[in-house]
């Protein structure tokens, strides 16, 4: 066993750095040139490759320490020859350090190759020759120089044509430098923190191309054609439309509607507006992670230090999604919501995990189907059901001989049907593709139940042809079912809208969410006996607080105040219930 010491190389000037990454675990095996950690200065972020191939026995440091040059960082029991080689550097050297690849421009390349490349050194294929080729900045639209923010690749990388080398930021905005060719780094010549224009030198190439290829001019021509953001024709060969969709699919790059083809520009280097991707903290091993399991990092939650984004984050958010994917529920949300972190609560006492029941996972998937899909309004208003209830409570006797109990919810499903009728636009629903209406010439209304085992709505059919003792019977009957967990299929379908009753549980007013395809709900809160100004006097009232949600897309704010002010006119005067 030859164990090699790896230690921090020159920092360019930084006397501390921060690890901010420890990449591998003990036991893992590395190449060289893999990356090994990650340290941070204040301006830069710069992985440290392992300088053999070996076995990493152990980190001699810890995420968050800071080190300085010469700091002994991990250790690499090297293998098979590379071992044999290197025992004889050990025994005369018993440090070695490695450049950062930002650093390796000021390495001779004679040096370069010695150091860093592996003894079994992979030769291109009979089929293929290589080249040595300076990859350029292409045209910026500008004569200003503007910031490297991101060196993507290091040294020994082989990257494919239109694989991004370098971010570049002007004040408005930043640019990908996409490769021209495909082929192995050989140099960076470029920092984090330069300042780059038009035609500057980026990275050298060994570039790899077919034989029938080599004669091409663009492996001999100095200036890189520019490939950034390539359209994607008919006319354009595979591997042109291979690295547009690289470059589509770069974090921070526009992204075309879903359905539509990639963005086509013509222009160079064509910049993307600064986004919250240019914002992303996380370093370059990371991101070629989540480019390679098509993870946005905009949504992965870093725990590193100050926010940063680490590949265990972007692993723990593969699996989070893998996990949730047939969960109706899933908390990775779509549309390109960012999801809710993961958070392991036992850590602030005790917990227990709760099975969610069938009804319960189907309702949060309505609900969250629904509020994301339906752009909400709620208005609110009170309806003076003084009268209403005094009637009610009169035929309390009556309700006794017939065996049926009339509560407040009976007149309300009487008077939606009525406000339905006169109000056409609510017994509506919008077509999926949103090109036209479906008027509904029947009255069904759902009215919410509340059951342990969840949320159920079942459907009181044609109210506009039943009278109160009908509909009450109805809602025992039905209310039961749902309780009981009796309810079919059919019993749940087909509603027009719906009205959600809190009324003997309590509360003010609540904002209901509509019941998409149906357009608008009402939400009932506990009547209460206030003082109303009746012209003269107050006089004791009993109000009942209502909120009506509708789809907007559907539904004009002047639709939904006359349904509502016809609502509160019914239950205000039940004697229009009857007209
Ligand atoms: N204000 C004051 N009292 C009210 C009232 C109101 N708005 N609405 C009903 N009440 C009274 C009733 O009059 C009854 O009292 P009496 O027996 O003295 O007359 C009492 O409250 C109990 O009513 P109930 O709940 O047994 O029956 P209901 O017809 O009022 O409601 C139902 C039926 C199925 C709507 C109800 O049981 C229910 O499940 N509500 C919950 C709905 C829900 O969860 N909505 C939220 C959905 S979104 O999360």
């Amino acid at each position: 066993m030859t164990i090699q010491t790896v230690v921090v190389p020159d920092l360019g000037g930084a006397e501390t750095v921060e690890v901010i990454e420890l990449g591998l675990s003990p036991g893992d095996s590395v190449e060289v040139e893999d990356s090994l950690l990650v340290l941070e200065s204040d301006k830069a972020t710069m992985d440290i490759p392992s300088p053999a191939t070996g076995v990493l026995t152990q980190y001699l440091v810890a995420e968050g320490a800071t080190v300085k040059v010469g700091d002994a960082i991990a250790e690499i029991d090297v293998a098979g020859e590379a071992a044999a080689t290197d025992v004889a550097d050990a025994e005369e050297v018993e440090q070695v350090s490695h450049q950062p690849a930002a650093d390796s421009a000021s390495e001779s390349e004679s040096d370069s190759e010695s150091d860093s490349e592996p003894e079994a050194k992979p030769q291109p294929s009979a089929a293929q020759s290589s080249a040595e080729q300076m990859i350029k900045v292409p045209d910026i639209g500008s004569d200003d120089k503007v910031d490297v923010i991101e060196i993507c690749v290091a040294v020994g990388d082989e990257v494919n044509e239109g694989d991004t080398l370098v971010v570049l930021e002007s004040d408005k905005a930043t640019m990908d430098v996409p490769s021209t060719h495909s082929g192995k780094v050989l140099k960076i010549v470029v920092a984090e923190g330069d300042k780059l224009g038009t035609g500057d030198d980026v990275a050298l190439f060994e570039v790899i191309a077919d034989v029938a290829a080599v004669q091409e001019p663009a492996v001999k021509q100095p200036a890189p054609a520019p490939v950034a953001a390539t359209p994607v024709s008919s006319e354009t060969g595979p591997q042109k439309a291979a690295a547009a969709v690289s470059a589509a699919s770069q974090p921070g790059a526009v992204q075309s509607a879903p359905g539509q083809p990639a963005q086509p520009a013509t222009s160079p280097a064509e910049p993307r507006q600064n986004n919250a991707a240019s914002d992303i903290y996380a370093g370059p091993a990371v991101r070629l992670i989540a480019r390679e399991l098509g993870v946005e990092l905009s949504q992965v939650p870093g725990s590193g230090p100050r926010g940063r984004i680490l590949k265990d984050d972007v692993s723990n958010f593969v699996k989070q999604v893998m996990q949730n994917k047939d969960t109706p529920a899933a908390a990775a949300g779509g549309s390109g919501i960012p999801a809710i972190p993961a958070i392991d609560f036992s850590q602030f006492g005790d917990i227990e995990e709760l099975a969610l029941s069938k009804i319960q996972k189907l309702t949060a998937a309505n609900m969250q189907r629904n509020w994301l899909n339906v752009p909400h309004v709620t208005q609110f208003d009170d309806a003076d059901i003084t009268e209403l209830e005094a009637f009610r409570k009169g035929l309390k006797a009556e309700g006794e001989k017939r065996g049926v109990r009339v509560t407040p919810v009976a007149f309300l499903i009487k008077a939606i049907g009525a406000a339905l009728q006169a109000n056409p636009e609510f017994n509506r629903s919008l077509s999926v593709d949103g090109g036209h209406f479906i008027q509904k010439h029947y009255c069904h209304v759902g009215m919410a139940v509340d059951t342990p085992r969840g949320l159920v709505v079942p459907v009181i059919r044609d109210v506009n042809e039943k009278g109160i003792w009908d509909i009450s019977a109805e809602i025992s009957l039905l209310a039961g079912k749902a309780r009981d967990g009796k309810l079919t299929p059919a019993e749940m379908q087909g509603g027009c809208f719906t009205l959600s009753s809190l009324g003997a549980i309590g509360g003010n007013g609540f904002t209901p969410i509509v019941n998409a395809p149906e357009v608008g709900i009402l939400g009932v809160s506990k009547s209460q006996i206030k003082p109303v100004w009746n012209g003269s006097e107050f006089a004791p009232r009993l109000l009942l607080p209502m909120a009506l949600s509708y789809d907007h897309r559907a539904i004009n704010g002047g639709d939904a105040g006359r349904f509502m002010t016809y609502l509160v006119q019914l239950l205000s005067d039940i004697r229009y219930l009857a007209l």
